[in-house]
């Protein structure tokens, strides 16, 4: 299926001033796009949302009830956009029962490796892996997840020096509030507004890429002054969608913050933190989450991102694509997708 993106509708643009970004397909919804560029082509492995009528809305996400994974790609930003149909299905995975939340992928010795979340039968957010001999897929699910994985949202990272990270967390509908101290607690409470916020988890992947070479751990996200943030700084705490990107030798951890809908980032000078917030990405998006990734394409930086600009409803979303600027002091200019 090849769905049309042409440069006019990239380029259509607001009253005549800044061009604003237009879904990179129609013919589905998509969101929580991550974006790679494997072999000179860009691919981009979004959630599929679907408007699942049997299913009712609640304040765990029940209503994100997707059940697949189509990858995109496309050769350059603003051509044409390839549905590849269905890269992995929900009847597939073994042990996942409901919700295929925000995946993410990457390539290693000949084999591409996707990331995704999905409720266990127990109905806990795990995270599994599927491998592929080609970056469109179809994928084949390992048996089991990742053991020690939870909660959702995963995005990989591999450094320069080969070694490969997995990040991932959201609070709220993607269960962080559950674990603490990597043990599940059934009835873990989200914190009260004088407390330090949930933080995002790292684990280094083994050289499998299925399985963690070490304990889960936090990691530590620092206002301007080195101190946590507590839950009421909630325009500024981790909620979910983590991604990271290395950009002039410095890490820079960016994600959502959940209820305040901004995406934000913070900088470090290694995969594991500290991190130090620095500021906006992405302004609220139309729609209540927002999801990013952050890709160089040849000399230029993307932001991938969606909004529900198609439908109008939070659950049935469309992935955008726009150009991110670091700044010459490293921080990175703030985007706004409407104006
Ligand atoms: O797509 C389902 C969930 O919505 C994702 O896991 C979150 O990041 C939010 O975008």
């Amino acid at each position: 299926i090849l769905m049309g993106c042409s440069m006019t509708a990239f380029a259509q643009t607001n009253g005549g001033k800044n061009p604003i970004s237009q879904p990179l397909v129609s013919h589905i919804y998509t969101a929580d796009p991550s974006a790679h560029v494997f072999n000179g082509k860009i691919y981009i492995y979004p959630s599929h949302d679907i408007d699942a009528k049997d299913v009712r809305e609640d304040d765990e996400g029940g209503h994100f009830a997707m059940r697949d994974y189509h990858v995109l790609s496309l050769d350059k930003i603003g051509g044409p956009v390839k549905d590849n149909g269905v890269a992995l299905d929900l009847k597939d995975v073994p042990w996942a029962g409901r919700q295929l939340w925000a995946p993410d992928a990457t390539y290693k010795n000949g084999t591409y490796y996707l990331y995704f979340p999905a409720k266990d039968k127990q109905d806990i957010f795990r995270i599994g892996v599927a491998t592929s001999k080609s970056p469109t897929g179809p994928f084949k699910a390992e048996p089991e997840p990742i053991k020690g994985s939870y909660s959702i949202d995963p995005t990989v990272f591999q450094d320069t020096d080969g070694k490969a990270y997995l990040y991932f967390g959201g609070i709220w509908g993607g269960q962080l509030q559950r674990w603490d101290g990597n043990q599940y607690h059934p009835n873990g409470a989200l914190k009260k507004k004088d407390e330090v916020a949930y933080l995002p988890r790292v684990a280094r992947l083994s050289d499998d890429m299925k399985s963690f070479a070490e304990p889960v751990r936090e990691i530590q996200l620092l206002d301007e002054h080195g101190k946590p943030f507590l839950e009421k700084d909630n325009d500024k705490r981790f909620f979910e969608a983590a991604w990271i990107h290395k950009y002039n030798g410095k890490y820079y951890f960016s994600y959502s913050t959940g209820d305040t809908h901004n995406l934000c980032y913070a900088i470090g000078d290694n995969p594991y933190g500290p991190f130090t917030y620095k500021g906006i990405v992405l302004k609220p998006v139309l729609g209540w989450t927002n999801h990013h990734s952050i890709v160089q394409v040849g000399n230029k930086w993307y932001l991938f991102y969606h909004d529900v600009q198609l439908s109008g409803k939070t659950h049935l979303r469309n992935v955008k694509v726009t150009e991110l600027t670091h700044n010459a002091d490293g921080t990175i200019k703030t985007i706004d997708a409407y104006n």
